[in-house]
């Protein structure tokens, strides 16, 4: 690794954000950002919602099991309004910003197994200026299946496709880091940085929540964070395979249902059965 590269990654990680450091790298962990009395307010609600609506079985998303789909509190619904996300999102979009998308991301009993590498960018609808805020609502490390992020890797931008990326494929190597992070840090990452996460083999479960912001000026945008709205046509991003007539999502589709019904016909009966 480049002595550069290792100047970066010590500088990337720090109570005090750099937004030049953050541009270079793609990634940022920001210490004790977080007042200790709202992480403290938010994981008692989050303890609350989940010994009374998930511990006894929960709607794992098959597409992507670490992906919360049931409806959070009004607390951790709102996380993304905290002034100390305004306060750094700021120095990386300027004084407008809005917000693109907020979930939680977990890795419970009930989704244990690695993510795999990946970017976000190619998932996303508008402009693809836009960047996640992680931020863990219990002790994230390497034994709970913490993010691992590949530094400067967003400098390729989007890759083409959407999958799994093969690093091997590329003759550059970006160095990786996989930050332990405790209640009250974040992580600030570009969409287009490639990251993935390792399996849970602890069992203390980890709860992050991944909250995506941009610029307010983006049609896709969902409630302003600060500043002023830059745009005046809106649209929503839920269920977009809608906006297209035909699409690699409608023909997935359409494979899947065709596969299935051959399945399902009984043996025999298929036109071009052998
Ligand atoms: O929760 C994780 O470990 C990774 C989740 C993620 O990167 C994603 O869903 O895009
Ligand atoms: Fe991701």
């Amino acid at each position: 690794m480049s002595s550069s590269y290792q100047a970066l990654i010590a500088a990337l990680d720090s109570e005090t954000f750099d937004p030049d450091v953050f541009r270079k790298a793609g990634v940022f962990v920001v210490r004790n950002a977080i007042p200790q009395h709202v992480v403290r307010a938010w994981r008692d609600e989050w303890e609350r919602f989940y010994d009374a609506e998930l511990r006894g079985g929960r709607q794992v998303n098959r597409a992507n099991p670490v992906a919360l789909t049931e409806m959070l509190p009004p607390l951790l619904a709102h996380m993304y309004r905290e002034p100390a996300f305004a306060a750094v999102l700021k120095q990386v979009f300027g004084e407008h910003v809005a917000l693109y998308n907020h979930r939680f991301v977990i890795k419970d009993d009930f989704s244990t197994a690695p993510v795999f590498l990946h970017q976000d960018s190619c998932y996303h609808l508008g402009n693809l200026n836009k960047c996640s805020i992680f931020t863990p609502l219990s002790a994230a490390n390497a034994a709970n299946g913490a993010l691992t992020f590949h530094v400067g890797s967003h400098k390729l931008g989007v890759l083409g496709d959407a999958g799994e990326i093969n690093p091997d494929s590329f003759d550059i190597k970006w160095p990786t880091i996989t930050p332990e992070l405790a209640p009250g840090d974040f992580v600030l990452m570009n969409s287009s940085l490639w990251h993935q996460s390792g399996p849970n083999t602890s069992g203390l479960h980890r709860i992050v929540a991944d909250t995506i912001f941009q610029p307010a000026d983006d049609p896709t945008g969902k409630e302003l964070i600060c500043g002023e709205w830059q745009t005046d046509v809106f649209y929503s991003t839920q269920n977009h395979i809608r906006y297209f007539v035909n699409s690699r999502i409608h023909k997935l589709i359409k494979y899947e249902q065709e596969r299935a019904a051959q399945t399902a016909a009984p043996a025999g009966a298929q036109p071009n059965a052998q």
